[in-house]
Formats: structure tokens, C-alpha cells, sequence
């Protein structure tokens, strides 16, 4: 514990070294009478990996190494982990995904076998005597648990109609519908950074509340911690009282600078101040739909910044109707990414399917809860896609 983040980090920091990796921290009263006249003390979660004692002085430097070349080639793949973590990773998931279909067919052979004659109503008629037409039906009705729209669930199972003929088995039809669905979600597309060296510069916009701020400080740590990226935190949120002073708590842990601005036409000062980073992130107001003069200063904003990418960032908790108001809402913005957070808190991932279908935006990071760094992870689309199909309870 210390009085202040930095003096608390600097405490890990003696105790475990400094490949000290801090998992979290927060402000903490003492407990006592007289609590409340105490002031704060920062709490800080911290783990060290063994693989990066001081006893293997070579191996952190061989991992950066690689790290940046990677981010060289591929600037487009980085998801926060080492070439050997994915490496891991993906033999993990290509022998967890033959599993994983065959389990979610075997699921749904099951259901279709048990279940009786009472299909779901849209899409009953005219296809019932068809062999296919229960495992379509069965499809059908898991889409619209997961809350994909009425109307894109009834388009997938169409086209698998039309393409699948009456000899076509349940292998082909979920094969089939996964294609489409992958298709749709697309390659997620993160964070790309400039190869001039020069800083990219991101913003992230949203309604209120639903996790830009700390969406934000995830990837900043993410960029410096493991990226061993420079990184510039910038934030145009003056509106709440304690905005400015959560993106710096984060900041000050992280070490790395903040600038507050006033006013969108303050951007390009804050921005050229930043010239030596590599990333430069901008954090804004939270925006209701019904408020013009704000989504006005938003546009400004996004237009002063000249900003490289701008990343819409959307809870995956919204309901079908809100989500669609939104996206209208900010419809102004010509290119952006997707960010869908609290996928923790919600059972279905519909809200994804659905907005990637509607406006054909790159999908890019989801986050899966509230501790910074770690509950972040690039769009998974294979594991997106089964739980789109599979049936929940
Ligand atoms: N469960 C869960 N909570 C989250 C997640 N991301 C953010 N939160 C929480 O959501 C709340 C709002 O987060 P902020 O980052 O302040 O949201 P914001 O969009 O910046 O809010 P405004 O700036 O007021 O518009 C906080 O309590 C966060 O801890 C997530 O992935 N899962
Ligand atoms: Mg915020």
C-alpha cells in the first residue's frame, strides 16, 4: 500500500522487482473511527511471472524482440500476447474446436429429435415436410433466443434454405449456417499502428456509461505494459467531475501523461504535444442520443483530431431497439470500429450479429469486465459464432 499509485507501485516494485506485472489497484480508506478524515491509500494487486525473473535476463528481451517484429508484419493481429502464448493458444483452440462443433451438433441432433411438433411459427409453413426443416427450425429459434433480430435470423435460415437441398444433413445445414455467420462478423481489425512513426492517434466515442473510459485504460496498458508501446492519454471529458480524474488515476499508475482538453479546437495543440509517442488514445464525453448540441461538439471533436480511427463503443447489454437508435445516432461518423463491452453481464451476443449485419463496421475488441488490464480480448468470431448457434437456457 502507499499513499499515492505511483509510490504504491514503486513499493511492488522494491518488493517484487520490476517485472512486477500490476493486475489492479484502488483507492482504499483504513478502516477506524476517524476513517473519514484519513486520506486514501492505494491498494495494489501485483504478480510476477517466472519466466521473467531476473534470473532469466535474456528472456524478457528475446520475447519484446519478437513482440515487435510481429508488430511490424502484422500490425493488424495484435491482441496483447506473446507470439508464444498464441502459438499455445491456437493448438488449444484448433483441438477444442473439431470437439466443440461436434458437441454443439451432436446438441442439436439431440433437440431436434426430442423436440415435438410445435415449431416455431415464422418459419413453420412450407418447409415443415422438407428433412431439413427441424434443424433449420432448430437454428432458427437458437438465433432468436441469442437475440439476433427476427428479420436477419430469417435471412440466414434462407439462404441455408435455398442453397441446401433435401438430401443435406445436419452437418452440412450447421456448417453451411457457420459460414454465413463467420462471413457476416468478419476478421476483426484492432488497432493499427502508423509505420512513419509517427503516433496514431485513436479516439473512442459512446453513450454514457458503458465502458469507454476503462475500455481505454485496458488498451493503454495493454500497448505500454506488454507492447512495450509509448503511449499519450488524452481526455476531452470535462463534463463529469470525476472523469478527468479517473482517466488520471489510471494514467498515473500506468505512468504515462495526460492531457485535459476544454474544447475541441484544443485537440490539435494536445496531439502535437505527443509527437514522441507511438500511440496517442482520446477519451470523450459519454453522449445521449437526444442531445444535439452535444453529438455537434462530438463531430467537431472527431474532426479536429483528425483522429486515425475512431472505435464506437457499444454495451453488449443494449437491448435490440436502443442499439439500433444509437447506431443512427451516430451514423455521422463515416468509418469506424466496433467495441461491444460487459459481455460478462450478458447471457446472448446477438447485439453483435445484429450491428455488424446493419452497419458492416469492422468488428474489433470485446471486454469481459471491469478489471484493467486483463478483461479485454479481440472479437473471438469462431467461439462468437458457435454460442450464436448454440441453444441456451
Ligand atoms: N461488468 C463490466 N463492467 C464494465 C466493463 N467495462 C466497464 N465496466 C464498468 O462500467 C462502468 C462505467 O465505465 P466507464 O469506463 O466509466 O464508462 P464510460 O463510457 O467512460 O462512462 P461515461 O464517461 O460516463 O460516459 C464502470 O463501473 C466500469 O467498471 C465490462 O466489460 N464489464
Ligand atoms: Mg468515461
Amino acid at each position: 500500500m502507499g499513499n499515492n499509485a505511483q509510490e504504491a507501485i514503486l513499493k511492488v516494485k522494491m518488493d517484487l522487482g520490476n517485472e512486477a506485472v500490476i493486475l489492479n489497484t484502488r483507492k482504499v480508506r483504513k478502516k477506524g473511527l476517524f476513517s473519514i478524515f484519513t486520506k486514501p491509500v492505494v491498494e495494489v494487486l501485483a504478480a510476477i511471472d517466472d519466466d521473467f525473473s531476473g534470473k532469466k535476463d535474456k528472456a524478457p528481451a528475446k520475447n519484446v524482440e519478437k513482440q515487435a517484429q510481429k508488430d511490424n508484419s502484422t500490425q493488424k493481429d495484435i491482441n496483447f500476447k506473446t507470439n508464444s502464448e498464441q502459438k499455445e493458444e491456437k493448438i488449444e483452440f484448433l483441438e477444442n474446436k473439431v470437439n466443440n462443433m461436434e458437441t454443439m451438433l451432436q446438441k442439436i441432433f439431440e433437440q431436434v429429435q426430442t423436440s415435438n411438433h410445435t415449431v416455431a411459427a415464422p418459419v413453420k409453413q412450407e418447409r415443415q415436410e422438407k428433412p431439413n426443416s427441424k434443424i433449420l427450425t432448430q437454428f432458427y429459434n437458437n438465433l432468436i433466443k441469442n437475440e439476433v433480430e427476427e428479420e436477419i435470423a430469417k435471412k440466414l435460415v434462407d439462404a441455408v434454405r435455398k442453397k441446401v437441398g433435401d438430401t443435406s444433413n445436419i452437418n452440412d445445414t450447421a456448417s453451411m449456417l457457420y459460414n454465413i455467420i463467420s462471413g457476416i462478423l468478419g476478421k476483426p481489425e484492432t488497432i493499427g499502428l502508423k509505420e512513419d512513426k509517427k503516433p496514431t492517434i485513436i479516439i473512442f466515442v459512446g453513450p454514457t456509461g458503458v465502458g469507454k473510459t476503462t475500455t481505454l485504460a485496458k488498451i493503454a496498458a495493454n500497448y505500454s505494459l506488454n507492447l512495450k508501446k509509448n503511449v499519450g492519454l488524452i481526455t476531452a471529458d470535462t463534463y463529469r467531475i470525476a472523469a478527468v480524474e479517473q482517466l488520471k488515476t489510471y494514467a498515473e499508475i500506468l505512468g504515462m501523461p495526460v492531457n485535459v482538453i476544454y474544447a475541441p479546437n484544443e485537440i490539435k495543440d494536445a496531439i502535437k504535444l505527443y509527437s514522441d509517442k507511438d500511440v496517442v488514445l482520446i477519451d470523450t464525453a459519454g453522449r445521449s442520443c437526444r442531445n444535439k448540441s452535444q453529438f455537434d461538439e462530438l463531430k467537431s471533436l472527431i474532426i479536429a483530431s483528425e483522429a486515425d480511427e475512431v472505435y464506437l463503443v457499444l454495451s453488449s447489454t443494449t437491448s435490440v431497439r436502443n442499439c439500433n437508435d444509437l447506431l443512427s445516432n451516430y451514423s455521422f461518423l463515416k468509418d469506424y470500429k466496433l467495441i461491444f463491452t460487459k459481455l460478462d453481464e450478458s447471457k446472448v451476443n446477438g447485439i453483435i450479429l445484429n450491428t455488424k449485419f446493419r452497419t458492416g463496421k469492422n468488428l474489433s475488441y470485446v471486454t469481459t469486465g471491469q478489471c484493467v488490464p486483463d478483461d479485454i480480448e479481440v472479437v473471438n468470431v469462431d467461439k462468437m459464432t458457435k454460442n450464436l448457434l448454440g441453444s441456451i437456457s
